[in-house]
């Protein structure tokens, strides 16, 4: 698989990017008394602990129900899994539907490296060196109409090939949503590679999404559809577990899951003394997302 390396674009250069942006408007309105400072701080908070995980830890200790339920299992089960051909289907509300062949995909987008930290919901988190496009710049190829609201995500359902799919542990297959503003924003992309190699099956091949300031299981992997609509679309977890799991998913320390405390985290890889670090708001990507849920209720949309 040919990948492209027109651009290489790290965490840091996107915080700083925004950062910059913010610092810029809050100077136009307030005439930037000693905010420069602040901006700086920022910055800084929300670079820091971004060690990536090592390939061993992000490719061995995955989420991947399709191939079991265990934290091996998907690296034991997912050679199973087919990635080539492979088509996504693009449909609803857009100028373009069709079926897209991944290497046609591939040669429209431009893939860059995104260190980014990964938070599941069940506290553990990682940072991952991903390879990938933004999933903008997909939407805007097969042309987003205008009352389109939503985005909807599905898995490939393949139980020849998934054996988890055989068993009535989630309502296949999975699914996922965002809003269309949340799928629009720049840190939201597909993943194809990691480590500038490309994506292990128990990954997600041969492409997945990440949302960065999302619990992990809003990150849908080996994606085969993605459909506009203009109504919420359904999401595995939310389905099966409604009080537990909500649309919104974001990462929120002040939220707690029913079950566990979200304040602190344990990052994989650190050793069984390592301390837990603490949560961050958005999963440290307050600075670039918080503007997307202004005025609403955290807790009620969680
Ligand atoms: N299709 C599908 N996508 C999925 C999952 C899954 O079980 N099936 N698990 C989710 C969960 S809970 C997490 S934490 C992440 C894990 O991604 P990783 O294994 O690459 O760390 O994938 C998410 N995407
Ligand atoms: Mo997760």
């Amino acid at each position: 698989m040919a990948h492209r390396w027109k651009n290489t674009l790290t965490d840091r250069d996107v915080t700083e990017e925004s950062v910059y942006l913010n610092r810029r408007q809050i100077m136009a309105g307030l005439g930037g008394l000693g905010l420069a400072g602040i901006a700086g701080t920022t910055a800084r908070a929300a670079s820091e602990d971004l060690e990536p995980n090592s390939w061993e830890d992000i490719t061995s200790y995955n989420n991947f129900y399709e191939f079991g339920t265990g934290k091996d299992d998907p690296a034991r089960n997912a050679h199973a899994l087919t990635t080539s051909p492979w088509t996504v289907k693009i449909d609803g509300m857009v100028d373009k539907p069709g079926d897209y062949a991944f290497e046609d995909i591939m040669k429209a987008m431009t893939v860059e490296e995104r260190i980014y930290r990964f938070r599941c919901v069940e506290a553990w988190s990682m940072v991952v060196p991903w390879n990938g496009f933004e999933l903008a710049d997909l939407l805007n190829m097969a042309g987003v109409q205008s009352g389109a609201k939503y985005v909807a995500f599905e898995t490939l359902y393949r139980p020849e090939e998934m054996f988890g799919q055989k068993y009535p542990v989630l309502d296949w297959p999975y699914v996922e949503g965002l809003r269309l503003d949340e799928a629009m924003h720049p840190l939201t992309i597909m993943a194809t590679g990691i480590y500038g190699r490309e994506i292990p099956n128990q990954n997600g091949a041969p492409l997945r999404l990440v949302v960065p300031w999302k619990y992990g299981f809003k990150s849908i992997k080996s994606v085969v559809r993605i459909s506009l609509t203009d109504k919420e679309p359904p999401v595995s977890w939310n389905v099966a577990i409604p009080r537990e799991y909500g649309f919104y998913s974001n990462v929120n320390p002040t939220v707690d899951h029913p079950r566990w405390s979200q304040a602190t985290e344990r990052k994989i890889g650190g050793g069984l003394f390592a301390r837990r670090q603490p949560t961050l708001m958005f999963n440290g990507y307050e600075q670039e997302v918080a503007s997307l849920y202004d005025g609403m209720d955290l807790k009620k949309f969680f």
